[in-house]
């Protein structure tokens, strides 16, 4: 019998780009796919290959016959969820910061420790956070060949990445300043926002106006200044490349893109890494694109990676004052492979690994 798989969160930003995938795969190895999400969602028709899916409300029973349940809700959503749909025989698949760091818990990206999947004692394997997930695929296969030491990171993160209010909220602030003298309204887009009836702050997804900005900011105040986006970034990248000791410093960054997170990433490799031989070894990986050449003005930006599968990597350069340290510029849809495909993608491999 084909699997039986189930999508949590149907109805939401990466719900939705979870069913765009679907249905733009050729094949599926499903044998049902249900959709799952909130009572306020439930009742909702949803067509997903053609066919009309009724979205069922999130409860332990719609997860009798389950294979694999993808969650795609937040933290604490997972947190209740996962399990009891582990508990009713699901691999839970799970999007959310929840179980990222549980020792019991693998955190996979199928480009760089696909084998960990079967490592499931509590049937969850867990999804990496979009701003770590947008370099996996490129710093893995470069780990891979010369031995990762050092990541210093800034990231440049699309609105979407706070999901659909995240949208909704940069979509407005552009509607208000539309049209205005931008030499004044650039000067104080809090006044124009706030005039137009917009939050700003505490009732926003972002603790600053976004449109005609950028704030340094993303998830909550950890200790000693540090964003929980940022230590996410340090510690998820040394469970997935599998390095503990890997150092990692990062900051992390809003800016006013709808969908799909950039990276400047400083990267020290244990020897010298020529220009040519990580272009060679980029190149090499079927979900990477090097666009990377800046005499022709060809560099990679998020409108080069939105809509798209494939992480755009460019600004290759070897490091002036730092040996062995590499410099790029790493462009990946945030809700694609930052969230959902990846999703997909392990839900792929568990299904393929029997
Ligand atoms: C953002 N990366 O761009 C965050 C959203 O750990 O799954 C995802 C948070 C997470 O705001």
């Amino acid at each position: 019998d084909k699997p039986v798989l189930a999508l949590v969160g149907a109805t939401g930003a990466v719900g939705t780009t979870m069913i765009e995938i679907i249905d733009s795969r050729e094949s599926v190895p499903w044998g049902e796919i249900r959709l799952i999400a909130s009572a306020r969602s439930a009742g909702k028709v949803l067509t997903v290959r053609g066919q009309d899916i009724t979205v069922l409300e999130l409860k332990p029973e719609v997860f009798d016959g389950v294979d694999i349940a993808m969650f795609d809700v937040p933290d604490e959503v997972s947190a209740e969820w996962a399990p009891i749909a582990a508990s009713r025989g699901a691999i839970a698949v799970d999007n959310s910061g929840a179980f990222r760091m549980d020792p019991e818990v693998p955190l996979v990206v199928p480009e760089v420790n696909p084998e960990k999947v079967t490592e499931r004692p509590k049937g969850i394997i867990a999804n990496p956070n979009c701003t770590t997930l947008s370099m996996m695929a490129a710093m893995g296969a470069l780990h891979r060949e010369f031995g990762l030491e050092a990541l210093v990171v800034s990231s440049y993160q699309a609105a979407s990445g706070a999901g659909q209010p995240g949208i909704d909220q940069l979509q407005a602030e552009l509607s208000a300043v539309a049209g205005k003298d931008l030499g004044k309204a650039a000067g104080d887009v809090a006044a124009v926002l706030t005039e137009a009836g917009i939050p700003v702050g505490g009732d926003s997804p972002f603790p600053a106006p976004l449109v005609l900005n950028v704030v340094p900011w993303a998830g909550s105040l950890k200790d000693d200044g540090w964003s929980s986006e940022e230590l996410k970034v340090r510690n998820e990248s040394r469970k997935i490349l599998g390095i503990p000791e890997l150092k990692v410093s990062a900051t992390c960054v809003r800016v006013p893109v709808v969908t799909t997170h950039a990276l400047a990433i400083h990267a020290t490799f244990s020897s010298e890494v020529s220009v040519d031989a990580a272009r060679k070894v980029l190149g090499a990986q079927p979900t990477i694109v090097v666009k990377d050449d800046p005499a022709a003005g060809e560099w990679p930006t998020p409108a080069d990676a939105v809509g798209g599968d494939p992480t755009v990597v460019g600004r290759i350069r070897q490091s002036l004052d730092f040996p062995n340290t590499l410099e790029l510029f790493v462009c990946g849809d945030n809700l694609r492979k930052g969230a959902a495909l990846n999703t997909y993608e392990v839900a792929e491999t568990v299904a393929a690994a029997g």
